[in-house]
């Protein structure tokens, strides 16, 4: 049996209509505008694609944004100045360092200059921290999209075990800390395998729901999932590709053919996961404006 494919385009259309209403409501009864402010340091085509379009997301939205293109040899105290005029205009609601920056630049002070009310990437320490312990929070927009995605896909992870492969800052440790919460929508037994493993495919095999977060194409085979379980792929591999327009293709950390035989129900690259990080960085920014998290 052929797994059935968990429309992420799908889901993150149906999350930006509810966003844009409520949007709208925000306007109405308060006269409050969301406003999201961009970062964008260097000419990495990837960045700015995705920068391009988290902004015409804020378009379709009807939220106020701007985009601050600086060149790759900005100094950190550029950066942090212009960090600071962003957290003390009332117009912005948000700041989005997009990543990576480049290496002279130390991300951790970056990250921690964001005022952590208007941290819509749920980066800043004390957003980590209160991820961690259980309080309310801005969400890392990625895996507050991945349980978005599987609660809204009628898998549920109440219960189930979950295998994380890959221990990054974005995805691996906050999705985990997300899934653990004993809270709806959550309570799954959480397992990280990671490159310290001589054998990932021993816990691989013992997930109900696989989540690949690992930054290699077509890393989990079909070999290495339990049979009917749900893959969500987190990967996002530009591969070369002379037949495409653009020279390369996208493609997940799963190799889809052989995967989507064994899996139960799978996310596709592109049109899973990415949409979804698009979809709640919108919800982060409307919360941050409705200012109801951080009382
Ligand atoms: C899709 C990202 C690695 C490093 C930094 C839609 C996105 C991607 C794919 C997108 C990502 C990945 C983003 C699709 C934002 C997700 O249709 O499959 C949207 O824009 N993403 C980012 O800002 O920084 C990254 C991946």
């Amino acid at each position: 049996m052929a797994a059935t494919i968990i429309d992420g385009k799908k889901i993150a259309d149906d999350i930006r209509q509810e966003v844009r209403r409520e949007t709208d409501e925000l306007k109405a009864s308060s006269g409050i505008l969301p406003g999201l402010a961009f970062i964008l340091v260097g000419e990495d085509p990837a960045s700015q694609a995705y920068v391009r379009m988290k902004g015409k997301a804020c378009e379709e939205m009807g939220f106020y944004s701007v985009t601050e293109k600086l060149p790759a040899d900005t100094t950190e105290e550029f950066l942090l100045r212009l960090i600071r005029r962003f957290n003390m205009d009332p117009r912005i609601h948000g700041i989005l360092v997009q990543l990576p920056l480049p290496k002279h630049i130390r991300e951790d002070q970056i990250l921690s200059a964001v005022d952590y009310r208007k941290d819509v990437d749920g980066f800043h320490p004390v957003n980590v921290g209160r991820l961690v312990v259980g309080q309310d929070c801005l969400k890392p927009c990625t895996p507050a999209g991945i349980q978005e995605l599987l609660v809204r896909s009628g898998h549920d992870p109440s219960g189930k075990h979950v295998v994380v492969v890959g221990r990054s800052n974005i995805v691996g440790k906050p999705v985990m800390n997300i899934l653990l919460q004993k809270q709806k929508g959550a309570n799954a037994v959480v397992t990280i395998a990671h490159t310290g493993a001589p054998d990932i495919s021993i816990f691989t095999r013992q997930a109900d729901i696989l989540i690949a977060a690992i930054g290699k194409p077509g890393a989990i085979t079909g070999a290495m999932i339990r049979t009917g379980a749900v893959v969500i792929d987190v990967g996002i591999n530009r591969v070369d590709d002379p037949t495409a327009k653009n020279g390369y293709r996208l493609v997940g950390d799963v190799d889809f053919v052989s995967a989507s035989t064994v899996a139960g129900a799978i996310t596709p690259v592109p049109g899973g996961v990415g949409p979804m990080t698009i979809a709640l960085l919108m919800k982060n920014t409307l919360r941050a404006a409705q200012g109801t998290i951080y009382l």
